[in-house]
């Protein structure tokens, strides 16, 4: 603990994230504060620093309108422009066409208030066409800081990205808050607006094939529905299965990819209650995988939620566990760009980014 990295892995790391702060989710039938706090990305940060297991440094560079185009509908992200912009000028009114009503608390921030329905697609898809509906959920509200926010979070994976891509480094920590797995083309959803690590995943397109691994306790649907039919991205997620935990909609084992893609898709659900001996034996299938698959990089969407004390997951990984997976994933020897996703037992994140990034570092 005491002895000195000699190689600190270089982080990206943007203040910008405590502009976006909703209050209030509401889970389970009740309000409750919103679990994707600021204080997240601040407890990794000040226990890595103070490890020196890490570098951290300001995004060098914003990402463009056109490399966020890669990624989003020019529609959804000129939707999250302009819902921040309303969000500071109060004029909720004027929003009612994007499905989003202000909740009033103290901090004034957009909810979305109804999810069309299959059934309802005759008269939804006139909307559609408008792309007027973006968010999928109630749990990605929309405040006056939430793109600057956003757009400095992706950044962070941005910048990660062009230092290893320049050569700086060969793998790099995208401390992204908010995090992004749930964000699709052309939706919101799950505390996701921008996907980081699809966004990271298209700019290492130009060094070949790439794989994402998506560790968090969720199914990453965003990710999965902006590569479903891409064959250079295999996307590989271990995750709650999704007949009983969020998203509900997605990440079953028998998806498998688009026409244009079969087999670049792997879903390994596992059971709630699922603990190490579960995890790493899925984890050993993802890897066979990734291998067979021959990646020139690597994007490991990592999320901590899979933590046994959780308040919103139910696996039982403990910190041995991360050490190891992060000891996994480096084995790979690839480059690779961590990017933050989930995890919101926050008092311990600080010590399982340690435990994971010591297995990544060898320390
Ligand atoms: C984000 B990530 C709505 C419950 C919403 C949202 C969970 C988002 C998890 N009834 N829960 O994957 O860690
Ligand atoms: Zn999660």
């Amino acid at each position: 603990m005491e002895n000195l990295i000699a190689h600190p892995l270089p982080a990206f790391f943007s203040s910008d994230h405590a502009l976006h702060a909703p209050p209030v989710e509401f889970i389970h039938g009740k309000l409750v504060p919103y679990h994707e706090m600021p204080q997240r990305i601040e407890n990794i940060r000040q226990h890595l620093e103070s490890t020196g297991l890490i570098q951290v440094n300001q995004p060098s560079q914003k990402v463009t309108e056109a490399d966020l185009l890669r990624t989003h509908d020019a529609s959804m992200v000129a939707y999250l422009q302009t819902m921040s912009q309303g969000a500071a000028a109060a004029v909720r009114h004027d929003y009612a066409g994007y499905n989003m009503e202000a909740f009033a608390t103290d901090d004034d921030y957009f909810y979305a208030s109804v999810f069309p329905l299959a059934s309802m697609s005759g008269v939804v898809s006139q909307h559609m066409q408008g792309r007027k509906y973006f968010a999928f959920d109630g749990a990605a509200p929309l405040g006056k800081g939430t793109w600057q926010a956003v757009h400095s979070s992706a950044s962070a994976a941005w910048s990660g990205t062009q230092a290893i891509l320049n050569g700086q480094t060969r793998s790099a920590y995208a401390m992204c808050r908010p995090p992004g797995h749930h964000a699709g083309p052309n939706f919101i959803g799950g505390y996701c607006y921008l996907n980081n690590a699809a966004i990271a995943a298209k700019a290492f397109l130009s060094l070949g094939n790439v794989a994402i691994i998506d560790i968090d306790y969720h199914h990453g649907n965003g990710t999965q529905a902006i590569f479903w039919d891409e064959p250079r991205v295999l996307f590989a997620s271990i995750h709650a299965d999704p007949a009983q935990e969020y998203p509900a909609y997605a990440g079953y084992a028998g998806e498998t990819g688009g026409p244009g893609a079969q087999g670049t898709t792997l879903n390994l659900p596992l059971p709630p209650g699922t603990a190490e001996a579960g995890y790493l034996a899925a984890f050993d299938v993802l890897l066979a995988r990734v291998q067979a698959f021959s990646p020139a990089a690597l994007v490991v969407s990592l999320g901590f939620d899979t933590y046994k004390d959780d308040p919103i997951g139910t696996f039982k990984l403990d910190d041995g566990s991360y050490h190891k997976l992060g000891s996994l994933i480096s084995a790979l020897n690839l480059p690779v760009l961590y990017v933050q996703e989930g995890g919101y037992c926050v008092d311990a994140l600080g010590r399982l980014a340690e435990a994971f990034f010591r297995g990544v570092l060898d320390c």
